[in-house]
């Protein structure tokens, strides 16, 4: 690959002489070329700058000098106004290939530009010639860009960053770089290409250890000298996942969904990104959904979630008007403003996902004294631990069922109920039913550490339904092993 830069600080590109792209040079890999703008200026005092034409601050790089200069690297001069001074650079780049003509690229770095990325380092390491123009000062004549675009040139314009320097010189090392490191026979071992950030996976990389094992103090993690290769790969992937929702949120955006296992998913959804099933209009990406408080701003999309997911929950021989008599009854906007206003009586937990609004909510009702269980004259039977809340309304838009965004809404209802108090009393048990026909939505309940206490019957509108009670005790476990916040004689959720 031939690669030329134009600049009028060529000193500034003498650390391509080093580390492996000044190794790839010497070892013909790479034909790189440092030229000085001024050669191509033809006054006393070597002028490559001008006022801005409409006025303002600062001076413009002209474009006739420019332009001299890149016809003669580009090789789009007519072969008799080759410049003298422009040290070996020639009309023609690399070989002439015997089909396509030679793919020659030119780079113009400005702030103003599109991101330079991977992807586009991947793209330009198959180009036959770079060549990178260094503007100074507030830039270069919008009219160079156009007219190398007019004559059939590739041309990008492109940034590093959203930060401003003072040239394109730092831009012109890192396109160097970045496109040599993927030339063919520039690192010896070409399988370190691969696994890195900015890859095809769409994922930061995960953090990497050698000798010694410990060091200040710090170990290294322990799956990592295990010796279990599968392991090391998942928790590997992990880190990448975690690392990615933590630093760059607008990476995990991008990921797709297919590419995702179920761990991913988990991974994911502990930092609060869910995948949607696909939906008419769009492919389905990840979404980032927090859990919060309720405020009273929420009364009215609630109610419009609670109305449009209230009816897929009921059982089928539910007759339609039962279920919108209770919609009317229960679920309105007044309603959940009653609920949100009063929050010693009711907890209110939102799944909140941005611009797309409310996915979902948990409401838990409260008793309001220890020995008063809301709305459980049937339940307290059942329910032994006191004092119980009981989870009311676990609604999660169908968009986002099976995403682990009610998995998400539970465990932060569990946490919250945990650090309530009634009477001066911790409350010890979150308790709810849930109609006996709906096998899934007790297997997930019991995936979040509720256990099945009994039976009570639960009316809606004319049809009298049967509800499984299952409680979630809230109290922390004790004796070896238990971790803080899972309950008494439970096995820890597996998700
Ligand atoms: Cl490519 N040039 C300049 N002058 N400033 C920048 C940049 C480029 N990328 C980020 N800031």
């Amino acid at each position: 690959m031939r690669i030329d830069v134009l600049t009028i600080f060529p000193a500034y590109l003498d650390a391509l002489d080093l580390s492996l792209v000044g190794k790839a040079r010497r070892d013909g890999l790479l034909d790189l070329r440092v030229h000085d703008l001024r050669d191509w200026t033809t006054d006393r005092h070597r002028t490559v700058d001008d006022t801005p034409f409409g006025g303002g601050a600062g001076m413009v790089m002209r474009p006739d000098v420019w332009g001299k200069a890149l016809d003669d690297v580009l090789g789009t001069a007519p072969a008799a106004e080759v410049a003298p001074a422009a040290g070996t650079a020639r009309a023609a780049g690399a070989a002439p290939a015997a089909t396509a003509p030679p793919r020659r690229v030119l780079l113009v770095p400005t702030p103003s530009g599109e991101r330079f990325t991977q992807a586009l380092a991947e793209d330009l390491a198959a180009a036959d010639q770079l060549v990178l123009a260094c503007g100074r000062y507030e830039g270069i004549d919008a009219r160079v860009a156009e007219h190398y675009r007019h004559t059939g040139v590739e041309v990008h314009e492109i940034s590093l960053g959203d930060y401003v320097l003072n040239g394109g010189e730092v831009a012109a090392l890192v396109v160097v770089e970045a496109v040599a490191r993927l030339l063919p026979g520039v690192i010896g071992n070409p399988a370190s290409l691969v696994e890195e950030s900015h890859g095809a996976a769409g994922l930061l990389e995960y953090p990497v250890y050698t000798k010694p094992p410990v060091w200040a103090g710090l170990a290294v993690p322990e799956v990592l000298t295990s010796g279990d290769h599968g392991k090391v790969a998942r928790w590997r992937r992990d880190q990448a996942l975690a690392r990615t929702a933590e630093r760059r949120p607008d990476m995990v955006a991008r990921l797709d969904p297919a590419a995702l296992d179920r761990a991913d998913r988990a991974v994911l959804g502990r930092h609060g990104w869910f995948v949607p099933a696909p939906a008419a209009d769009a492919a389905p990406a990840p979404v980032r959904v927090r859990v919060r408080r309720g405020t009273a701003a929420d009364a009215a999309a609630l109610a419009e979630l609670a109305a449009a997911t209230f009816p897929l929950a009921c059982p089928p021989h539910m007759a339609e008007a039962d279920v919108q008599a209770f919609i009317a009854a229960h679920l309105t906007a007044a309603h959940f403003a009653a609920y949100l206003a009063d929050d010693a009586r009711y907890l209110v937990l939102v799944a909140d996902a941005g611009r797309a609004g409310p996915v979902g909510y948990t409401l838990t009702v409260l008793p309001l004294t220890a020995g008063e269980e809301p709305d459980a004259a049937d339940v307290a039977a059942v329910v032994t631990a006191r004092p119980a809340a009981e989870l009311s309304k676990v609604y999660v838009r169908p968009a986002f069922q099976g995403s682990g965004v009610a998995g998400a809404l539970l465990d932060a209802t569990v946490a919250e109920a945990a650090g309530r108090a009634v009477d001066d009393r911790q409350l010890a048990a979150l308790w709810l039913g849930t109609n006996k026909a709906n096998r899934r939505a007790q297997r997930s309940y019991s995936r979040h550490g509720f256990v099945v206490a009994g039976l009570r019957r639960f009316r809606v509108g004319e049809s009298l339904e049967e509800d499984v009670v299952m409680v979630r005790d809230l109290r922390p476990a004790t004796g070896p092993g238990a971790a803080p916040g899972t309950a008494v004689g439970e096995t820890t959720p597996s998700r």
